[in-house]
């Protein structure tokens, strides 16, 4: 006997689903510190210790990067995150009286 096409008990159309991964990346900032004239060293250093989770040694080497060059990064972080980071920084800066400026930008 001829065998029967094999058919779903539902209906007779199959449906095709494909699963497609999600990869779009988050857009990413650059928090940036700027140079002045009266912001006390030690408190940038202190800035970068408590605020980016830098060692001693390296929040110094940002710190006297930024003072020789104008600007410096301290961290890459998602949009919130990166903002939340410049406000502390300004929060803390205005708090101790001292003009220290932080910017973020697109990485
Ligand atoms: N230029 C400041 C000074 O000599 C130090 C300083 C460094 C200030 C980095 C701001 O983002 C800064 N006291």
């Amino acid at each position: 006997m001829a065998k029967q096409p094999t058919k779903r008990e539902d209906s007779d159309t199959d449906v095709i689903t494909r699963t497609k991964t999600q990869t779009k990346k988050p857009t990413l900032y650059k928090v940036l510190l700027l140079n002045d004239d009266y912001t006390p060293q030690e408190f940038v250093v202190y800035v970068l210790e408590s605020v980016f989770n830098k060692s001693h040694e390296d929040a110094t080497t940002i710190m006297l990067h930024v003072h020789t060059k104008g600007v410096g990064v301290c961290g890459v972080y998602t949009f919130e995150v990166a903002e939340t980071k410049m406000s502390q920084v300004m929060d803390m800066a205005a708090e101790n009286g001292h003009p220290l400026q932080c910017t973020i930008e697109p990485a």
